[in-house]
């Protein structure tokens, strides 16, 4: 982190207000392009909150961090490569179950991820409401209510951002149980030998994917003197 700037990434999945929270929060401060190699468009913003500057990404839709499309990929490798100081997922509240998958995914790469419980104002109406603090005990970090297009909750998300930005690296780490637990931990131990690779990437996300037999992942180790290893690693 550079002084007092604090890189966020906005993902989570497609339609939920991303790009509406994207522009309650950064007005006109922004600057659209394209990804590099794709026509998916990039969208860069800055915010002067709090007396720190947050430089704020909006990502493409995605519903996994399995990668199958330009837009998951596109998701994926910004968070885990460019490692941005604060990721916001944006749920929409009302479909809460669907969207908490990627929220489990992202815990698994995000340093600070903080849930935005977008699309409130539709839960309110239902005449419902979301268990806040039993997600947050369960899941261990913030969630914040917003209601993206009437810039309601934005604030309090911003507090939030800067309360984590300045958290360190903290991995959050789901327990996967006794037996994938040693699996992940013996291809941890192969990947290790690659320094320039687990610098890159966290080695336990990647043991994670390479368990689930991710092709993004195996293709990215394939020209890798450690990929012989792992694959031995598998039976059959
Ligand atoms: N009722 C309600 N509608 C919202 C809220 N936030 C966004 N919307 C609406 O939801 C729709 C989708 O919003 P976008 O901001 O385009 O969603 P997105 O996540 O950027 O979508 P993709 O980029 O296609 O993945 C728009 O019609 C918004 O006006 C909210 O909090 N409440
Ligand atoms: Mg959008």
């Amino acid at each position: 982190m550079v002084e007092n700037k604090i890189r966020v990434a906005l993902t989570g999945n497609p339609n939920v207000g991303k790009t509406t929270l994207f522009n309650a929060i950064t007005g006109a401060r922004q600057k659209v392009g394209n990804w590099p190699g794709v026509t998916v468009e990039k969208k860069v913003g800055i915010k002067e909150y709090g007396g720190h500057i947050l430089e704020i990404v909006d990502l493409p839709g995605t519903y996994s961090l399995t990668a199958y499309s330009a837009d998951e990929v596109i998701a994926r490798d910004y968070i885990l490569e460019e490692k941005p100081d604060v990721v916001i997922q944006v749920l929409d509240s009302t479909n809460l179950e669907r969207n908490l998958y990627l929220s489990t995914q992202l815990l698994e790469i995000s340093t600070n991820l903080i849930l935005a419980l977008n699309m409130s104002d539709l839960v309110e109406k239902r005449g419902e409401d979301v268990n806040v603090p039993t997600l947050e005990k369960l899941f261990g970090i913030s969630l914040i209510r917003t209601t993206a297009n009437e810039g309601k909750g934005i604030n309090q998300l911003l507090d939030e951002v800067i309360k984590s930005g300045f958290g360190g690296y903290f991995p959050n780490k789901i327990d996967y149980g006794k037996k994938i637990e040693e699996e992940i931990r013996h291809l941890e131990m192969i990947l290790a030998e690659d320094e320039t690779l687990t610098t890159r990437y966290p080695s336990r996300w990647l043991s994670i994917k390479l368990l689930e037999g991710d092709e993004n992942v195996h293709t990215k180790l394939s020209s890798l003197s450690v990929h012989s290893e792992v694959k031995n690693s598998f039976p059959g």
